[in-house]
């Protein structure tokens, strides 16, 4: 008989955390080796009610929730006036993240937060359309894993509410391959595209099957509201694994669309709101960018980057002050659904092991959707759909389910379903306050997002509220929900060798550690690209040349330094050009894409 006992143990993160032990993915088991006939029976003893204890500490719940299109101002929390108490309540039970990253726009985001990996690498350069190349095919590729592949290894059941936009066939009858059931969701209820309407969304899915806000036999609501839709049946889910198997750790991706164009909320949201914005877009820029001061979300040198609009010149205002009161419901509306989530976890007794985060998918939308009158004339034989019709219009023209023609452009004041309205650019350089830029741009504008996180059994009470300048990337919640549920992320997944994991485990700032990243981070989006080293960010726009910014003394990036640091610029662009070069990103301009019947097809089917 061997003189060795050999106990290997899942660690709990929170019995590591208390430690203030840092991990590297794969490395959450650890082997305890007992050399029992030579050791003390006392010793023996303490050593095995150790390992009962960590034993019993059990692998946490892992709740993503993110929101789409919204800016690094629009949360009470980050500065803003729009009343979001649940989250606000997360923050101050929890971590802030001040420069956290995601991708400037909806599809490469979810495309990297799912893998931790660049979205080129996973075929998501740009949108949901094959471009032609690699680094753009429009799905997610067989070379990379998503988040809940790997938590089922370790156990985790796995869920999903909301928008996926990481596939290019949306046909009821096309390829699925790419769609969340198919890529690690046990269940799902969502749109398997992007935009559409909140009161008819378009390509809402239960599973693997299209379903309307009628004929769907789980879900009866009296009035259909997306946002509530996302949240109820991502209530519903949780009340079924508490039933089903309450003993199991879940991974759960709830992804809200609020507050995403069009412009659609209940009227009693709305009402809230009322003559909030009507003294124009510079006064609450002004005052949310005094908050982010006193809040110490920003350091008081960093300027307010440019205004855009001039509220004395805007010709309609009570149409352009409504387009933000519909968007600040929207938020608030949303918020509330996330309250409704959380009490679901505290009253099964689930909230403290469950590590929640709350970002957003890109920076404030500065497109003028439904802005400009595109809504063309009504057909004459203008029917309401049956409950089997599916919306097949993303945006207009389109009709309601009960059959009034949508209508959008200047003076439309948006809210009901028959509307579609964009907030437009003057308001996302509200919500961006102080950055420039907006989605689609890789200025901090574009990419940067609140990050929330609150897990009061893996982070110490006295974080509580605290506001945490680590920098962070979406890539890195592939590697921080593998240290944290004790999974391994994988060289190979069923038979394809997998790309390595380019994020970082972000627990031991959570804890007030400071985190090391071997590599700069990286950004192309539409020919915009940029790179961020340290306090150092090289970015430019497509074909421009491109800027350097010190992010310590000039997040706003108003003071480009780009003539003076030649050397730098040097250094910094050589490691974008490698990053391009290995991660998929070339040709520069390929999102413009190669004509090809496939890429016509997917034009016809997505955004
Ligand atoms: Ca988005």
């Amino acid at each position: 008989m061997s003189d060795t006992i050999s106990l290997t143990i899942n660690l709990s993160t929170a019995a590591s955390l208390s430690r203030g032990a840092d991990r590297e993915p794969g490395l959450a088991q650890t082997h305890l080796a007992i050399n029992h006939p030579r050791m003390h029976p006392i010793s023996c003893a303490i050593l095995f009610l150790l390992s009962l204890c960590i034993a019993s500490a059990r692998q946490p719940n892992i709740m993503i929730i993110l929101s789409d299109d919204m800016g690094f101002s629009d949360l009470g929390c980050y500065g803003s006036e729009i009343q979001t108490p649940n989250l606000d309540k997360l923050a101050a039970e929890g971590v802030r993240f001040t420069q956290f990253y995601n991708n400037a726009r909806c599809c490469p985001t979810r495309a990297s937060l799912l893998t931790g990996l660049y979205p080129h690498e996973t075929g998501i350069g740009h949108m949901t359309t094959d471009q032609g190349y690699d680094g753009y095919r429009g799905q997610l590729n067989q070379q990379c894993v998503t988040i809940p592949e790997v938590m089922r290894t370790a156990g985790y059941r796995t869920y999903m509410c909301g928008k996926w936009h990481v596939c290019r066939d949306i046909r009821p009858n096309g390829d699925k391959s790419d769609w969340p059931i198919q890529r690690g969701f046990e269940k799902f209820y969502g749109t398997i595209t992007g935009g559409g309407s909140y009161y008819d969304p378009t390509a809402l899915c239960r599973q693997n099957a299209f379903i309307t806000p009628e004929n769907d036999p789980e879900y009866k609501p009296e009035k259909f509201y997306y946002t509530d839709a996302i949240t109820d049946n991502a209530i519903r889910f949780l009340k079924e694994h508490h039933s089903e198997s309450a003993r199991k750790p879940f991974f759960f991706y709830v992804a809200y669309t609020a507050a995403h164009w069009p412009m659609h909320a209940p009227e009693e949201d709305i009402a809230k709101y009322h003559g909030k914005y009507d003294a124009g877009y510079e006064p609450i820029r002004k005052a949310r960018y005094e908050r982010e001061k006193e809040l110490g979300l920003i350091k008081p040198d960093w300027q307010l980057s440019d205004q855009a609009g001039v509220w004395d010149k805007v010709q309609d205002k009570a149409w352009e002050a409504r387009c933000m009161e519909v968007y600040a419901a929207m938020v608030e509306h949303m918020d509330r659904g996330i309250g409704k989530i959380i009490e679901q976890l505290r009253g099964s007794g689930e909230l403290d092991n469950t590590l929640i985060f709350f970002l957003q998918d890109n920076g404030a939308c500065a497109e003028d959707m439904g802005r400009t009158d595109k809504s063309g004339k009504p057909p004459a034989n203008l029917k309401p759909l049956g409950p089997n019709d599916l919306q097949t219009h993303i945006w207009p023209p389109m009709q309601t389910r009960d059959g009034r023609w949508v209508r959008s452009g200047p003076g439309v004041m948006p809210g009901p379903p028959d509307t579609y309205v964009a907030y437009g650019m003057n308001w996302a350089n509200v919500s961006n306050t102080p950055f420039r830029e907006y989605k689609h741009w890789v200025h901090e504008g574009g990419i940067s997002t609140p990050l929330i996180v609150h897990w009061p059994k893996g982070i110490r009470a006295s974080r509580n509220g605290k506001i945490e300048s680590e920098t962070g990337h979406i890539i890195d919640l592939m590697a921080t929900c593998v240290v944290a549920g004790g999974a391994k992320y994988p060289a190979k997944h069923n038979g394809e060798k997998i790309k390595p994991i380019e994020g970082i485990n972000l627990m031991p700032a959570f804890n007030g550690k400071p985190l090391t990243r071997k590599q700069p981070l990286f950004w192309e989006h539409e020919g915009n690209r940029a790179v961020r080293e340290g306090k150092w960010k090289l970015v430019a726009k497509e074909n421009q040349p491109w800027e350097l910014y010190d992010m310590e003394k000039d997040r706003s990036e108003v003071n480009n330094l780009a003539a003076s640091h030649a050397r730098k610029v040097q250094e910094l662009a050589t490691r974008w050009d490698a990053f391009a070069q290995r991660a998929n990103v070339l040709p520069l301009g390929a999102w413009h894409g190669k004509a090809s019947p496939q890429k016509k097809r997917d034009e016809r089917n997505g955004e």
